[in-house]
């Protein structure tokens, strides 16, 4: 299927208008009880209408961490695509593409033909989402380097791509950002030139300036807002302050030290109206932070964008357990030298990431009672080093043993060698494109209720996200294919067409 391909689908249950697309849907799921020792599993089946708005308009990212590696490799894949440029390399000549980006380059089983054969489509041609092409992006950094000069000190783009490059981004710098150097690590500090004075409430105001000002500028519909920024220490939770949006308020307007940059740049999005992204593992989505955003019917999603390691960790895990091994030991090394790397040497904010990357099993482990007794874990350590010679060329090495038959042991060992930004960039830009997509997406029971969009938390980005924030009481997810699944399933049934494992009961208030 090319880009100008459609999809339409024929069915009692799906209904195009020039504003929307309608669909009923009959969600199905088992209800389980028990019975003294006997589990009762009753199906059960609940309609519901869902509707996806049909007119995408003019998006913006604003990028918090613009120029960093993310945000300068983010901003150069863009353009290379939209302006389907090519470049020497050693190999030769080569192209601009999205490998990595799930609406751009994967696709979703649809059906079969009349030969019985599976059809797919590309994900992106489901429901109506932005061309990536017509993406405007904007956002802040501490440091003070246009984006041609910061994609020069990443090193990631290759030479000949960033001389084609180079005039387009030179003209683009990064808004004056929030830096609290309690939060990040103190071997930032001579980045930290390009700043918002004042106190946290007056940071706050001159976030949502610089918001309204990008929307106006450029004509926008929407925006949404993504932290791709360094990792901050995590914040201190306080009841009083974290704990609820008022307090959360009353606290920014008193200069609260525990108020994390993030936060500050959390709430501004939320009461813009633009959904906000934790790229990083940091506590940002605090208590208050979500019932602002209930409040404001706006999406806040994270944390942790789950690139590499922990994806193949997410993926290796589930398919031992599903097959009745039992991983005993997950020991899982990085190292790398990038800025990331550098911040990570810190060891308040190696804490924050070490938090989101060994947390990624639990969900797996859990889910069977036969290899491990209750509140049983497999031994899991995480260790980062930073290397500065090696770049943004990450060296990720994980040894997994698990227990098989009769006391055997099976060991799995993987070495991964890869440029970190250039797998987190293709993730950057789903997690714009299906929150923007979400965001049109709204459900009802019955005619006789209000549409209604899913909950504030967006736990439907789960797959892209190392620590998935959900609404509360929901289950956490880590199983990279679950939460494939239920991805696919949501779009599916935004359309009509079956789809299981969606977690309704969660998603929709
Ligand atoms: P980076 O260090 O190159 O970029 C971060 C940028 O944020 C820097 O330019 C820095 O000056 C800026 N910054 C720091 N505090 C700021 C603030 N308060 N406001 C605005 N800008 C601020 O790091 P990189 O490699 O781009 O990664 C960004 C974040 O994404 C890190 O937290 C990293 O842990 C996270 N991440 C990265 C993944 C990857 O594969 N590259 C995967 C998962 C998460
Ligand atoms: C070293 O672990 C640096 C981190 O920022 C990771 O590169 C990043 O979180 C990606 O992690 P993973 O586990 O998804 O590859």
């Amino acid at each position: 299927m090319d880009k100008s391909s459609s999809l339409v689908v024929v069915s009692p249950n799906t209904k195009y208008t020039d504003e929307f697309i309608y669909s009923d849907y009959d969600y199905e799921e088992t209800l389980v009880t028990k019975n003294g020792s006997e589990l009762v599993a009753k199906p059960y089946r609940k309609s519901l209408s869902i509707r996806t708005g049909r007119k995408v308009g003019k998006v913006g990212v604003m990028l918090v961490g613009w120029g960093g590696n993310n945000g300068s490799t983010f901003t150069a894949g863009v353009l290379a695509n939209r302006h389907q440029l090519s470049w020497n390399t050693k190999n030769g000549k080569v192209d601009s593409n999205w490998y990595g980006s799930i609406t751009q380059s994967s696709t979703v089983r649809l059906g079969i033909d009349e030969q019985g054969q599976d059809v797919y489509v590309p994900m992106s041609q489901l429901l109506p989402m932005v061309d990536p092409d017509d993406l405007e992006i904007d956002g802040w950094d501490i440091s003070p380097l246009n984006l041609a000069e910061s994609m020069a000190r990443a090193k990631v783009i290759d030479y000949d791509l960033q001389q084609k490059l180079k005039k387009e981004m030179a003209a683009m710098k990064p808004r004056p950002a929030i830096y609290d150097p309690d939060f990040i690590a103190a071997n930032q500090a001579d980045r930290a030139t390009n700043l918002i004075r004042g106190t946290k409430y007056e940071q706050y105001l001159q976030i949502r300036a610089d918001i309204k000002n990008f929307r106006d500028k450029k004509k926008l519909d929407k925006v949404i807002v993504l932290w791709t920024a360094n990792t901050e220490r995590f914040c201190v939770v306080r009841d009083g302050v974290h704990d609820t949006a008022e307090n959360l308020e009353r606290a920014l307007r008193n200069n609260e030290p525990e108020i994390s940059p993030s936060t500050i740049f959390a709430l501004a999005s939320i009461d813009e109206g633009c959904c906000y992204i934790n790229g990083s593992p940091q506590n940002t989505l605090v208590a208050g932070v979500v019932e602002r955003a209930e409040k404001n019917g706006v999406y806040v999603a994270g944390d942790d964008f789950k690139s590499g390691q922990t994806k193949l960790k997410s993926v290796l895990v589930d398919f031992l357990v599903s097959a009745g091994l039992k991983p005993v030991s997950i020991v899982s090394y990085n190292h790398l030298g990038n800025n990331d790397g550098k911040n990570l040497s810190a060891p308040q904010q190696f804490r924050s990431k070490e938090i989101t990357k060994s947390n990624v099993v639990d969900d797996m482990v859990e889910s069977n009672s036969i290899l491990y007794k209750p509140g049983e874990k497999p031994d899991h350590v995480v260790v980062i080093k930073y290397v500065p010679y090696v770049g943004d060329s990450k060296r990720a090495m994980d040894e997994y043993t698990s227990e098989i038959m009769l006391h055997g042991t099976n060991t799995l060992v993987i070495h991964n060698t890869c440029e970190d930004s250039l797998l987190a960039v293709p993730l950057i830009l789903d997690l714009v494109l299906l929150a923007e997509l979400f965001t049109r997406v709204s459900f009802r029971p019955d005619e006789n209720h209000e549409w209604r969009g899913l909950h504030a938390v967006l736990s439907a980005l789960s797959y892209l996200l190392k620590a998935p924030a959900v609404p509360p009481g929901a289950p956490v997810v880590n199983a990279l294919f679950k939460q494939r699944a239920a991805l696919d399933g949501l779009l599916r049934a935004a359309l009509g067409l079956r789809a299981h494992g969606l977690q309704l009961e969660h998603r929709v208030p």
